[in-house]
C-alpha cells in the first residue's frame, strides 16, 4: 500500500470513530430514538474487510451497521439524517440504526435479527453466480450468531454452491453481556466454520493490515470463482452492547487491556513509522473529519420526519 492509501484507511477509520462518538453524545441528550449498538473499537475490521472491494460488490451488516456505509461511502449526514428518523437519512428515517440500507452502493441492510443477514447473502451470491458475474457479497456478524440455526444453514448452501461469499464473523467476544466460552461450544470461531467446505482463518481484527490481508485473499478466491471463505476477526467493542447497556459484565482491566491495543493508535504509529508521516498531516486529516461530521449533524438537525401520508406511500405497495 502507498502512502496515499494508508492514509485514506487513517481517515475512514477516523472518520468511522468520530462519527459515533458524535452519535453516542447525540443519542445521550436524547436527539434519536430507538436502538444504537456502536461499532467504537472494531474499526479495523470493516475498513480492513472492505478494503479490496469494488463498487459492484455486496455488503450486508447486522444491527451494528452505522460504519459499513460510511467505508462503502455514503454520505455520513445521510446516515446521522437516518439515525434522527429524518427524511433526509438513507432510507429517509423509516429504517433507524439497526436498519440501514443504500441501494445505490450495494450495501443491502442492517439486520436485527442476529444471523438474519447470513441466508440473504447466500441469496445474493446465487444471483452473482447465476449471472455469471464476478462480484463478491461480504457478510458481517458477530460471534453470536455463529449459534444460530439460519447461520449454519446458510455457511452449509454458501460452501456447497461455491459462492462469491466473504463471511467475516466479528468475534468481539461476547453476544449482549454473553462470553464466547458460555455460549459456543467449539471457542475457535474459524474452526467451528471449517467443515462447511470453505478455508476459514482467525485474523487479529485488532490490525487493519493483517484485516486487508486476510480479505485480499477471501476477495481473490471468490472472484476466481473458487467460493466462500470465513474470516474470524478477533477484536473487542469498547462500548457495552448498545447504548442501554452499562457493560458491567466485564471488567476494567479487560477493557484497559484491549484500549491499549486501539487500532487507530496502532495505525497511526505505523503510518508515522513507515510513510514518515508527519503528526500536522494527521492533525489536518483530523479536522478535516471534524468538519465532516458537524456537516453531517447539520443535515440531521435540520430535517424533518416523513408525514404518515408520505410514509405509507413508502411502506405499503399495491400487489
Ligand atoms: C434471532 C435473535 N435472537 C436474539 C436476539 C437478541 N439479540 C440482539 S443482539 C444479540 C447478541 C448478538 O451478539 P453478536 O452476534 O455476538 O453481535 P455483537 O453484538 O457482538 O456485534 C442478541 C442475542 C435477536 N436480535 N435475534
Amino acid at each position: 500500500m502507498n502512502r496515499q492509501e494508508v492514509l485514506r484507511a487513517y481517515r475512514q477509520m477516523r472518520l468511522a470513530r468520530a462519527f459515533e462518538t458524535k452519535v453516542a453524545e447525540l443519542y445521550q441528550k436524547g436527539r434519536m430514538g430507538g436502538f444504537s449498538h456502536l461499532y467504537t473499537g472494531e474499526e479495523a475490521v470493516a475498513v480492513g474487510a472492505l478494503w479490496p472491494l469494488r463498487p459492484d460488490d455486496h455488503v450486508l451488516g447486522s444491527y451494528r451497521d452505522h460504519v459499513y456505509l460510511l467505508v462503502r461511502g455514503t454520505d455520513p449526514g445521510a446516515v446521522m439524517a437516518e439515525l434522527y428518523g429524518h427524511s433526509d437519512g438513507c432510507c429517509k428515517g423509516l429504517g433507524g440504526s439497526m436498519h440501514l440500507y443504500d441501494r445505490e452502493r450495494n450495501f443491502h441492510g442492517g439486520y436485527a435479527i442476529v444471523a438474519g443477514e447470513c441466508p440473504v447473502a447466500v441469496g445474493l451470491g446465487l444471483s452473482v453466480k447465476y449471472r455469471e458475474g464476478d462480484q463478491v457479497v461480504v457478510c458481517f456478524f458477530g460471534d453470536g450468531a455463529t449459534n444460530q440455526g439460519v447461520y449454519h444453514e446458510a455457511l452449509n448452501m454458501a460452501g456447497l454452491w461455491k459462492l462469491p461469499i466473504v463471511f467475516v464473523c466479528e468475534n468481539n467476544e461476547y453476544a449482549i453481556g454473553t462470553s464466547v466460552e458460555r455460549s459456543s461450544a467449539e471457542r475457535n470461531l474459524a474452526r467451528k466454520a471449517s467443515v462447511y467446505g470453505m478455508p476459514a482463518e482467525a485474523v487479529d481484527g485488532m490490525d487493519f493490515f493483517k484485516m486487508v490481508s486476510a480479505a485480499e485473499r477471501a476477495v481473490a478466491r471468490a472472484r476466481r470463482g473458487e467460493g466462500p471463505t470465513f474470516i474470524e476477526a478477533r477484536c473487542y467493542r469498547y462500548r457495552g452492547h448498545s447504548m442501554s447497556d452499562p457493560a458491567t459484565y466485564r471488567s476494567k482491566e479487560e477493557v484497559e487491556f484491549w484500549r491499549g491495543r486501539d487500532v487507530l493508535e496502532k495505525l497511526r504509529g505505523q503510518i508515522r513509522h513507515d510513510f514518515e508521516v508527519p503528526d500536522e498531516e494527521f492533525d489536518g486529516l483530523d479536522a478535516e473529519v471534524r468538519e465532516a461530521i458537524e456537516a453531517a449533524v447539520a443535515v440531521a438537525e435540520a430535517g424533518r420526519e416523513l408525514s404518515l401520508e408520505e410514509a405509507r406511500k413508502l411502506v405499503y405497495v399495491r400487489p
